[in-house]
């Protein structure tokens, strides 16, 4: 019958491509959400949510931090992947192996088997915050998948195209929602409306964001 109602064949949470090479998988990370939000509690603890500068000079309205063997950083001199924790001089915290086990049952179940992420990067979003509409291409290997969580507040996603002045189209992502994006989506614009206010059960006045990446 209609697979896509029953997530395709076996069990499984709903599974929606919602354009080709991203696969939205509505609430997968709802049975481990304890266990993500403790060990982002641990993470933040040692590296600490920052508002990174724009090479424009101007701060991003999201908050950010990151784990894994390497971590996105953006400043006056542009956008990359570095080791260490410019903040800190030491290395990120290690990628928890719920950000792992996660990221690896998302994407296989988007049709990227084996995915191994080695950074995770944190955006936090409080009310008014958003991300303009970017490309992420600081990755090694455009091949590789990027895996999105969403926690705490509802959010507004932009979807776009190969170049900035294509049309997006709009998704709301939830609390505990996974999204896979990979082949012909993966180079794609995207971004994130102005955060709404609201209150979050568990997360109060925010939205957070992982994405799992195979960065280097
Ligand atoms: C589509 N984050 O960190 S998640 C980012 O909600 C980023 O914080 C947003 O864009 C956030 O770079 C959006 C959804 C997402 C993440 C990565 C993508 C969509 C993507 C990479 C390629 C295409
Ligand atoms: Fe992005």
């Amino acid at each position: 019958m209609n697979g896509e109602l029953f997530g395709g064949p076996g069990p499984g949470p709903a599974r929606e491509e919602i354009a080709p090479g991203a696969v939205l998988l509505r609430g997968l990370a709802l049975g481990v959400e304890r266990e993500l939000l403790a060990a982002l509690d641990h993470v933040a603890a040692q590296a600490p949510f920052r508002h990174m500068v724009t090479p424009g000079g101007r701060a991003m309205s999201v908050a950010t931090t990151n784990c894994g063997d390497a971590g996105w950083v953006s400043d006056r001199r542009g956008y990359r992947y570095v080791r260490q924790d410019p903040q800190s001089g030491k290395p990120w915290p290690a990628l928890p192996p719920v950000f792992l086990g996660l990221a690896a049952q998302a994407a296989a179940q988007a049709g990227y088997p084996g995915f191994v992420p080695d950074a995770c990067l944190v955006n936090r979003y409080v009310p008014g915050a958003r991300m303009s509409l970017h490309q992420d291409r600081d990755e090694r290997d455009f091949g590789q998948p990027i895996v999105s969580v969403s926690l705490g507040l509802p959010a507004v996603f932009q979807f776009g195209g190969m170049e900035r002045s294509a049309p997006a189209s709009r998704h709301v992502l939830l609390h505990g929602d996974a999204v896979v994006w990979g082949g012909p989506a993966r180079l794609r614009y995207h971004g994130v409306l102005a955060l709404k206010e609201g209150n979050h059960p568990e997360q109060g006045r925010a939205r957070v964001n992982l994405t799992l990446r195979k960065a280097m």
